[in-house]
């Protein structure tokens, strides 16, 4: 039988002291399925160590045909997706392990950066032209976010990364998100 096509979306638990990350709010407001899709959604944790791994379970288990994974950023008006992983750790606050990184290259003798496999130029040109608050980003940080990008694009998984403001509002989020995906989908 023809396997159904799979959608892996993830997100993040919060972190840095706060209770919330509206990644996660916006994973539960998204639908299980869209039209013949199965979405299946994980949150990962806010660890360099655990979240790689947490993903790479998550990759085995449902063989995904797209990754789509959101993370919250500290501000902005935009949606961004992400174009790049870069091969570095480095961060001046903890993970949620205590762990804090120095420079250090995620794999040795792999690429500076990974890029994604995804037309997202044509996807922010569909957005904007149907008034939707999105916009390319060259740099996902160096942080958690980044970490698990990386390892996706180095699985060579359909993937994409996308950042939402932490104070957007949560309906607009989660539409934009829908269209994203649907986008890629259709
Ligand atoms: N944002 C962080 C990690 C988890 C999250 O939601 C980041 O941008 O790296």
């Amino acid at each position: 039988m023809h396997k159904q096509t799979c959608i892996l979306l993830t997100a993040f638990e919060p972190f840095g002291g706060a209770e919330t990350n509206i990644t996660q709010s916006i994973l539960s407001l998204l639908p299980d399925s869209f039209a013949d899709w199965a979405v299946e959604k994980v949150c990962l944790p806010v660890s360099f160590k655990r979240a790689p791994i947490v993903l790479r379970e998550a990759i085995a288990t449902y063989s995904p045909d797209l990754v789509i994974m959101l993370g919250q950023c500290p501000a902005g008006e935009n949606i961004r997706l992400e174009r790049f992983a870069i091969n570095i750790m480095d961060s001046t606050k903890a993970d949620n392990d205590g762990y804090i990184p120095n420079e250090e290259t995620i794999y040795a003798y792999q690429p500076l950066a990974l890029q994604t496999p995804l037309q997202i130029k044509e996807l922010v040109n569909f957005c904007t032209g149907n008034v939707l608050p999105i916009q390319i980003s060259n740099s996902a940080g160096l942080y958690v976010c980044n970490r698990v990008y990386y390892e996706a694009l180095h699985l060579q998984q359909n993937a994409l990364f996308v950042h939402v403001p932490k104070n957007m509002d949560l309906t607009l989020a989660q539409q934009t998100i829908a269209q994203i995906m649907k986008n890629l989908l259709y």
